[in-house]
């Protein structure tokens, strides 16, 4: 329901994933999919309006900045993994920028103001099977979290029916790094969390895990068989 504001449209998510079309977020600012402090208590409405206008805003004036027209040609995916349609010295603002704004594209709509949701269907039986049970995985994804130094992401990534938990180094994700597609990504720059959780990125990613839009992280799932 609140997908529908979203300039993403959900039905095409799955569409070919092998294709790198399955989530194409162009390369603009997208609207949020709900209000700043729906998220509340978990994620504060200052920290989301900043997130979002601020530091999500400028991703994606300096990813535009070395963008050419024929370069938008390609999704943002494509150009993700392979930017070498890119002028070399653009390369590196590129990746930054580039990987900053699909993270957040990806991180606004795997939060949902409908807490405490539970992987569904096949994700949830695969979670199970691979890590043992969903709390298990939770730990790994918390601790991974916690262990990882300096800025970056935690991602939950699948590749060949393997799931793999990994942090990333600043903005970089699968996609860049070209180790699977993304399922759920964690923000562990302190931005995402200072005001309200302070220095304690444990507690953060705690809090995090009841705002995790589960119900469109299975359907994606389902849709990338
Ligand atoms: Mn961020």
């Amino acid at each position: 329901m609140y997908f529908k504001t979203y300039l993403i449209d959900i039905t095409k998510l799955a569409a070919k994933p092998e294709e790198n079309e399955d989530f194409d977020c162009g390369f603009e600012l997208p609207k949020l999919p709900y209000p700043f402090g729906a998220l509340e208590p978990v994620i504060d409405a200052t920290t989301m309006r900043l997130h979002h206008g601020k530091h999500h805003k400028k991703y994606v004036e300096k990813m535009n900045e070395v963008l050419t027209e024929n370069n938008k040609k390609k999704s943002l995916i494509e150009l993700l993994m392979d930017s070498s349609s890119i002028a070399k010295k653009s390369q590196e603002q590129f990746l930054n920028n580039a990987g900053g704004h699909f993270n957040h594209s990806y991180f606004w709509i795997t939060m949902s103001p409908e807490m405490n949701q539970k992987p569904s269907g096949k994700l949830a039986e695969d979670i199970d099977k691979q890590f043992g049970s969903f709390d298990k995985f939770k730990k790994e994804f918390i601790e991974t979290g916690v262990k990882h130094f300096g800025s970056g992401w935690v991602w939950l990534c699948v590749n060949d029916g393997k799931f793999k938990v990994q942090g990333f180094l600043n903005q970089s994700n699968p996609y860049i790094e070209k180790c699977g597609h993304p399922l759920l990504g964690c923000d562990i720059w302190e931005h995402a969390y200072y005001l309200k959780y302070q220095n304690n990125r444990e507690k953060y990613i705690t809090s995090w895990f009841k705002v995790i839009n589960w119900e469109f992280i299975s359907k994606r799932y389902e849709g990338l068989k």
